[in-house]
């Protein structure tokens, strides 16, 4: 039996002087009862609780620890850059480095700007596409989740429909008009919109994988097809990768998918750890930002030399090392069977759904396709599931809207840990 008797004590107090005790809401454990472990360390595979507890990861961060917890590859980078100090402010040698390495590994990137978060990197992509086209309104996609810039919290994934707040109190009516919503893979549905919105939409913006309804595969031409509607309609298709970026391929879902956007957000793995976004795209869209062009966008840490110094040491790892990708997909291969057949054996028919090194359980025995599909899932079972796994050990994200992410420290003997694991709390849950 895991006890947390710390983390308990650290939570009751953080609740005084943090919202929720959290400094973001899915870390709560608001969906799945229970009370937040508080980390004090991670290695590899493996995190670290104040009470001594040890957890394998499966969210890594959400994302960025694609090569384990404290990687040296990041790690030494990051000591080297310190003592040089921590920001200046003013351009950097490698900020130059990293644009250049990101435009050689992501297909529709030509220009680049840094940034530090998802969020400021889609609340930006959007306002580049409205500055370029000079039309208000963009298209986004029920159960996709883009940070929380106040015109994507309609319909939004993550942590605003695992909290019941999809549509956020505190956007403005002026807002929420300009963002329009389409169901995921339903390619009709966004050409409905476009015609009853026929010269007025600046960009369409969707994950193109997504992970924030849990993880959901775009449908055989889906992507193709609003590539061509916003050929066609003279729409900035905006992939928004924070997740799927350098995580499916090196380029991302748009190298594995063959799909080009015009624009591209990107965050986690681009900062090894360290708070990092980025978007890029046609060079003829990215002139538009300041000071190249009109469009303002800034940031005092962009660019910060520690983040810069995380993130080029990640990537170039990654662009160097290709087979890092065969290695993670290989040992989700063997997490997916192992599940599977721990469903057989209990004669469960639960959905998975996985992409590379990403996947989610859906307790549900419908396909998981968009966002209605997913909350057919029983959210009171995952609950008792997530919190069965955890009483084993395994690290799992508080919520069925989430997806999980696998490190490249995720051993074949740690692989068979978590498909134990997963057996003894299905049949503890079910
Ligand atoms: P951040 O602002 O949290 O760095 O990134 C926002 C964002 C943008 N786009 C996509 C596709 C994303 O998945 C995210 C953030 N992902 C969530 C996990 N579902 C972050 C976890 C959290 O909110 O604490």
């Amino acid at each position: 039996m895991i006890h947390a008797p710390i983390s308990n004590e650290l939570f009751s107090r953080a609740q005084h002087s943090i919202p929720g005790g959290v400094n973001s809401p899915v870390r709560a454990f608001k969906a799945v009862g229970g009370n937040p472990r508080f980390m004090v360390s991670a290695k590899g595979a493996y995190m670290f609780d104040e009470d001594g507890n040890r957890y394998i990861d499966f969210i890594n961060s959400w994302g960025p620890m694609i090569l384990g917890h404290a990687s040296e590859v990041v790690q030494d980078a990051v000591q080297k850059a310190i003592p040089n100090s921590l920001s200046f402010g003013a351009p950097t040698r490698k900020e130059i480095e990293i644009a250049e390495l990101i435009i050689s590994m992501v297909p529709s990137i030509e220009k680049v700007r840094m940034v530090n978060s998802g969020t400021e990197a889609t609340m930006s992509a959007i306002r580049v596409a409205r500055g370029y086209t000079g039309r208000d309104k963009i298209i986004k996609f029920e159960g996709c989740y883009h940070g929380h810039g106040d015109s994507f919290l309609i319909s939004a994934g993550s942590g605003a429909i695992t909290l019941g707040v999809p549509d956020s109190p505190g956007v403005t009516k002026g807002t929420a008009n300009d963002t329009l919503t389409a169901p995921y893979n339903n390619l009709d549905a966004v050409k409905t919109l476009v015609e009853a919105n026929k010269n007025q939409i600046a960009a369409i913006i969707l994950e193109p994988v997504a992970g924030n309804m849990g993880l959901v595969t775009p449908a055989e031409g889906f992507l193709q097809g609003l590539r061509d509607l916003c050929d066609q309609e003279g729409i900035v298709l905006i992939f928004d990768e924070v997740m799927t970026g350098f995580r499916l391929a090196p380029g991302g879902a748009q190298e594995l998918y063959g799909v080009t956007p015009d624009m591209s957000t990107l965050g986690k793995i681009i900062g090894g750890g360290m708070p990092v976004g980025a978007y890029g795209g046609k060079k003829e869209i990215m002139d538009y930002v300041a000071p190249a062009g009109p469009v303002y966008q800034a940031g005092t840490l962009s660019g910060n030399p520690i983040a810069m110094a995380a993130g080029m040491a990640m990537l170039t790892y990654l662009k160097e090392n290709p087979e890092v990708y065969t290695q993670l997909n290989n040992i989700t291969d063997k997490l997916v069977k192992g599940m599977q057949q721990n469903m057989q054996q209990l004669g469960a028919t639960f959905t998975i759904n996985r992409v590379g090194s990403m996947f989610s359980i859906f307790f549900t025995d419908q396909p998981v396709t968009d966002f209605e599909s997913a909350k057919t899932s029983d959210t009171a079972l995952f609950g008792r599931y997530f919190n069965a796994m955890l009483q084993k050990g395994i690290y799992l994200a508080p919520s069925q809207y989430e997806a999980l992410f696998v490190s490249t420290a995720i051993t074949e003997s740690i692989a068979d840990q978590y498909i134990k694991a997963n057996l003894e709390a299905l049949q503890e849950s079910i």
